[in-house]
């Protein structure tokens, strides 16, 4: 099935899970740490920088944000984790909503767990990776903002991680940057063949 990743258009907001839209297309969601990079990804994907509000102040979106995808699947990208700068309260809350995104119930077809490529994985992402494993979702990784590195670093990095965290045997993992557009069509593809191949 081709997908028109250009036409994509912000669907709706939910701050809880039972605001989430009907199921009737498939389902891939984002997460990651506050400013990780989800938004520009969504923007990245879509080739619209005005779609996704790319924020320059971490754990602003409190809420789960749904884009559909050219009618074919929508993207839920989660509320940020592991960001203190707001108040204790509203951390907790939003942090919760991403967690309980796992457990309500919905389906979920695809996971992209994006982690920044030149920070060691937070506790979350390792225990979001671990979750992932036992879950038996599928899942791809995501290492974010690669322009900020040669190949050559990039490759060092990718060993020292691989190292760090435990990647299911057969997990796909994705280098990309948002910004330069580079590894954004590989991990198109992906999901398009992971969804409708
Ligand atoms: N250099 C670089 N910066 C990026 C990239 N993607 C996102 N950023 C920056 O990282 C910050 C957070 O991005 P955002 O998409 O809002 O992250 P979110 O909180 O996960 O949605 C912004 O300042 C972006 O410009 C990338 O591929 N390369
Ligand atoms: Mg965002």
């Amino acid at each position: 099935m081709g997908v028109n990743f250009r036409n994509t258009i912000f669907f709706k907001l939910a701050s809880s899970v039972d605001a989430c839209p009907p199921q009737d297309i498939p389902e891939i969601v984002f997460s990651g740490k506050s400013n990780v990079g989800k938004s520009s990804l969504v923007n990245g994907l879509s080739d619209n920088k005005r779609l996704a509000r790319v924020s320059q102040t971490p754990g602003k979106t409190q809420a789960v944000v749904y884009f559909n995808v050219d009618k074919k699947f929508y993207i839920a990208d989660l509320p940020g984790y592991g960001y203190a700068k707001t108040s204790k309260e509203k951390k907790e809350k939003f942090s919760k909503l991403a967690e309980n995104y796992f457990t309500c119930g919905r389906k979920i077809d695809l996971v992209l767990h994006l982690m920044d490529i030149r920070h060691r994985p937070s506790a979350e992402d390792v225990g979001m990776l671990e979750f992932l494993n036992n879950s038996g979702l599928p899942y791809f990784v995501v290492f974010t903002k690669c322009d900020k590195f040669s190949r050559q670093q990039l490759n060092k990095r990718l060993n020292e991680l691989s190292q760090e965290l435990n990647f299911d045997d057969d997990a796909n993992v994705f280098l990309i940057s948002s910004e330069k557009k580079t590894g954004l069509e590989d991990l198109k593809n992906a999901i398009v063949e992971h969804l409708f191949g």
